[in-house]
């Protein structure tokens, strides 16, 4: 984790989310976005859940990334008690393999919004750079991250045209 004040919250409703959740975090550390990361649980620490989102917005965060599964309501129910952007990412569950986690974190009534990302590795992964997107607003070195990251994916395409495994 980086030594500045965190300016991303990287949240997970389980230990069990992270090997998930692990993208959005490698790619915030990529951009050298400072950010924290912890398990918050809507179902389990519902107490938690709201002293960590009254508090996230006065501590500095800027963007809140908020991962679950199943009856993912962690990503609603933070955005419900923060001014701040919250991106849901849905865990894929084993019953439903995420599906029921996208519909509960994209569902949200009108009014309170959650930016839902993609079902699994992808959708932390974007999360993540979404984040630092929204960091690099008012951040010239993250925003410069984010270019650079992005120059050097095309770059990788336009190097490797051959679709055949090496
Ligand atoms: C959700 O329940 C978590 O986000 C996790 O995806 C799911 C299962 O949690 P565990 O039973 O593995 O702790 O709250």
């Amino acid at each position: 984790m980086s030594n500045s004040a965190p300016k991303v919250g990287v949240i997970m409703g389980s230990k069990s989310d992270w090997p998930v959740m692990e993208h959005a975090v490698a790619m915030l550390e990529r951009l050298g976005v400072p950010y924290e990361t912890r398990v918050v649980s809507a179902h389990r620490t519902p107490d938690l859940l709201f002293d960590y989102a009254k508090s996230a917005a006065e501590r500095g965060l800027q963007v809140i990334v908020a991962g679950a599964g199943g009856a993912a309501h962690l990503p609603g129910m933070v955005a419900s008690q923060t001014p701040l952007p919250v991106l849901g990412v849905p865990v894929e569950s084993k019953a439903l393999k995420g599906l029921d986690s996208l519909l509960s974190i994209a569902q949200m009534p009108g009014g309170i919004a959650v930016g839902t990302l993609a079902i699994g590795k992808a959708g932390a992964t974007n999360a993540g750079l979404l984040a630092a997107q929204i960091v690099g607003l008012q951040d010239a070195a993250v925003r410069e991250a984010v270019e650079t990251f992005r120059a050097e994916q095309t770059q990788t395409v336009l190097d490797n045209p051959d679709p055949r495994p090496d």
